[in-house]
C-alpha cells in the first residue's frame, strides 16, 4: 500500500477531536485468536460456533457449551496482544495528549486491549475471562490459567451452572456499555472501524450511527463488509500491519 493512502485518513486522525474506534475479532487473528466467522479447528471443527454462541445451546448442553468457551478462555490466556493492539493504545495517548477524547469500542471478550494498555475499552460483548453463576448472576472465579475448571458445566456454590460473561445471539448488551457507546457516537468526528465484518447488531449499527452524525469513517480489513460502501476511506490489509502505518504517519 503506497504512501499516499494514508495521507487523508492519517491527517483525519490526526486532526480529529473525537475519535471513536470499533474493534471486531479480525483484530486479534495475528495474535493467534481465530476469527468468530473463521471456520473452527481440532476437537471442535464439526462446530458452528454461532450455534454455540446461543442462551439456547447453554440450556440444551451446558457442559458442551462451557467446554468450548474455556478452551477459548485458555487460548486467549495463552496470546500476547499484537502490533495493531499496540498502535491503537498509542493512539489513545496520542489522541489524549492533544485534548481529545477517545473511546475504544470493542466486541471481543479476549481482552487483549487491555493488556496492550488501552485505559478503558468498552466490552460490548463481554468477557471469556470472567464468568458468572448462570442462575444468580454471581461471579464466579476460573481457575487460573492454563487450567481449566475441573468439570462442565461449572457449578456454583448453589449448584447452578456457571457461564461465561458473555453476551449471545439474542441478549441484551450491558446497559452502561451502550450508554458509553451512544454517548461517544453522538459527538466523534472519526470512526475506525477495525478487523469486524460487520454483520452483528447492535455494533454493525454503529457505523451508521458514527456517519448519519456526520463523521468520516475509515475501515480497515483485509476484505469488503457490508459496510464499505458507506465509510470515507477503506484501507485494505491486516490490522496488525496498517494500524502501526496509519498512527506513525498520523503522529511521527
Ligand atoms: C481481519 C484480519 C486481520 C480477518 N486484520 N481484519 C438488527 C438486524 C438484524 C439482526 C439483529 C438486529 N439487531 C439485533 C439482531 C440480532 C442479533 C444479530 O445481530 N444477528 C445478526 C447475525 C443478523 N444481535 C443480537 O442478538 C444482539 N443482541 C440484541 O440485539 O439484543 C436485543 C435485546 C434487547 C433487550 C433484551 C433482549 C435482547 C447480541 C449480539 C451478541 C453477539 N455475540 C457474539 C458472541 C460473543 C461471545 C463469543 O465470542 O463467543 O459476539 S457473536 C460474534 O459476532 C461475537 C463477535 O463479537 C461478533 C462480531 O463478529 P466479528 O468480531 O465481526 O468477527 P467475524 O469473525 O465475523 O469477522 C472478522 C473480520 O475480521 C472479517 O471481516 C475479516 O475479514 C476480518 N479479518 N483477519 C483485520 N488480520
Amino acid at each position: 500500500m503506497d504512501d499516499q493512502t494514508f495521507a487523508q485518513p492519517a491527517a483525519a486522525l490526526r486532526d480529529a477531536r473525537s475519535v471513536v474506534i470499533l474493534t471486531g475479532a479480525g483484530v486479534s487473528a495475528e495474535s493467534g485468536i481465530p476469527t468468530f466467522r473463521d471456520t473452527m479447528e481440532g476437537l471442535w471443527a464439526s462446530f458452528d460456533p454461532q450455534q454455540l454462541a446461543t442462551p439456547e445451546a447453554f440450556a440444551r448442553d451446558p457442559g458442551l457449551v462451557t467446554r468450548w468457551y474455556d478452551h477459548r478462555r485458555l487460548g486467549c490466556a495463552a496470546c500476547e496482544p499484537n502490533p495493531g493492539h499496540l498502535a491503537l493504545a498509542r493512539m489513545e495517548r496520542e489522541i489524549c495528549a492533544l485534548g481529545g477524547e477517545f473511546t475504544l469500542l470493542t466486541q471481543n471478550v479476549d481482552g487483549l486491549h487491555r493488556r496492550a494498555g488501552s485505559a478503558d475499552p468498552v466490552e460490548l460483548h463481554g468477557s471469556v475471562m470472567t464468568w458468572r453463576c448462570s442462575e444468580t448472576g454471581e461471579a464466579v472465579t476460573p481457575p487460573p490459567p492454563p487450567a481449566p475448571w475441573p468439570g462442565f458445566p461449572p457449578k456454583s456454590p448453589s449448584g447452578a451452572p456457571v457461564r461465561p460473561d458473555v453476551v449471545w445471539f439474542g441478549e441484551a448488551l450491558p446497559e452502561e456499555a451502550l450508554e458509553r457507546s451512544f454517548d461517544a457516537l453522538s459527538s466523534c468526528d472519526l470512526l475506525v472501524s477495525v478487523g469486524t465484518s460487520a454483520v452483528v447488531y447492535p455494533a454493525a449499527g454503529f457505523i451508521e450511527v458514527a456517519v448519519a452524525n456526520g463523521a468520516r469513517t475509515i475501515e480497515v480489513n483485509p476484505k469488503d463488509t457490508p459496510m464499505t460502501p458507506i465509510v470515507t476511506w477503506a484501507l485494505r490489509g491486516p490490522s496488525a500491519g496498517i494500524l502501526p502505518l496509519l498512527v506513525e504517519r498520523a503522529f511521527d
